[in-house]
């Protein structure tokens, strides 16, 4: 029985030892070196070898070194290999930091701000009070909830939307096709916190766009697949939306002459809101090795049928 990491040097370098420390007796490769490919039951990667059935025949478990499994086509999966995806406490941290610096921004005016720098213009606005605005965020898993949990300490009026419903103290939540109308009719800062799935894919559209009120704000943190380009310039034209901040975008990098580039409402980051920190992410692995050799319950198991 062995471990194969197929990842980064930093990550090889730090979980060699931890694993040796914690699992002294389940052998550790860095991929591609690995001794007998038919001992190997672990693999971490983001992406795992093509042909994985043929290359690891007898794996178990296949951890996401990332919170998402968008990146995996499942159906090479095997169906008998669980899936595990990363969660780890310093995802959420980043993520809080992103979505309060890009929710301040919005609520502050501060992307029209820095677009007056540009122009040398000093022309200020009164300030409106965080609860005057409503924000919306699009999943409440792992990420969604802490993130609407932080907004509610900042006063912001905060309600969220994902497939059940969620009891959350002083979050609004809303449930399924039938609940989202009325929770975008109700949002004026719209985030996008959701797995790219067959049935999230292109959700950020201009039918969906159309139920926000006017001159609502759009952060998508989730992934590029989740909206329709065109539909975004479509919004921003008509000032449907007022300013979007997108943290992932598809493909990324966008191509040099993409109209994102130079719009002057969104901003764009590299995809840096959040990722999972590698002694943390280690730790929650070997943790789950341990759980399932002990036949118990792994943090983070995606349930193939829903996607995540
Ligand atoms: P979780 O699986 O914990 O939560 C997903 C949430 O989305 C759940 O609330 C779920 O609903 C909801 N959801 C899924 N499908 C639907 C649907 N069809 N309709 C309505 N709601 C739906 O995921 P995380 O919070 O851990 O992560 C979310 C995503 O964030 C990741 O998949 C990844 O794409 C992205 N991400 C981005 C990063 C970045 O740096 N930009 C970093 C890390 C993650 P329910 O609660 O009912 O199950
Ligand atoms: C992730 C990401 O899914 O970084 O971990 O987006």
């Amino acid at each position: 029985m062995s471990f194969v990491l197929k990842s980064t040097e930093e990550r090889a370098r730090l979980w060699e030892p931890m694993f040796a420390r914690d699992l002294p007796t389940l052998p550790f490769y860095v991929w591609p070196e690995v001794e007998n490919a038919q001992d190997v039951r672990y693999l971490a990667a983001w992406q795992p070898p093509e042909n994985l059935e043929e290359v690891f025949p007898n794996l178990e478990v296949l951890f996401s070194v990332g919170a998402g499994v968008d990146q995996l086509n499942l159906s090479s999966v095997p169906e008998n290999v669980r899936i595990v995806r990363m969660m780890e406490p310093g995802l959420a941290e980043g993520m809080i930091e992103y979505v309060l610096w890009a929710v301040l921004s919005c609520h502050r005016d501060m992307f029209r701000y820095a677009r007056q720098q540009v122009e040398h213009m000093w022309k200020g606005a009164p300030n409106i009070s965080a609860c005057h605005f409503r924000v919306g965020v699009m999943g409440m898993g792992a990420l969604g909830t802490p993130v609407l949990q932080k907004l509610s300490e900042f006063d912001y009026v905060c309600s969220g939307w994902s497939r059940k419903r969620h009891e959350i103290a002083d979050i609004k939540s809303y449930a399924g096709a039938e609940e989202l109308d009325a929770f975008l009719a109700s949002t004026d800062i719209l985030i996008c916190l959701m797995p790219l799935t067959e049935e999230t894919k292109g959700i950020l559209n201009r039918q969906l766009f159309e139920k926000l009120p006017d001159g609502a704000c759009l952060i998508n943190c989730g992934r590029g697949g989740h909206l329709v380009q065109e539909d975004l310039l479509w919004a921003l034209d008509t000032g449907k939306i007022r300013q979007a901040v997108l943290d992932v975008t598809d493909p990324e990098p966008l191509p040099e002459q993409h109209p994102f580039w130079n719009h002057p409402s969104i901003f764009l980051t590299p995809h840096i809101a959040s990722s999972s920190r590698v002694n943390s992410g280690g730790e929650m692995i070997l943790k789950n090795i341990i759980q399932y050799e002990k036949g118990m319950k792994m943090i983070g198991e995606i349930d193939r049928s829903s996607g995540y």
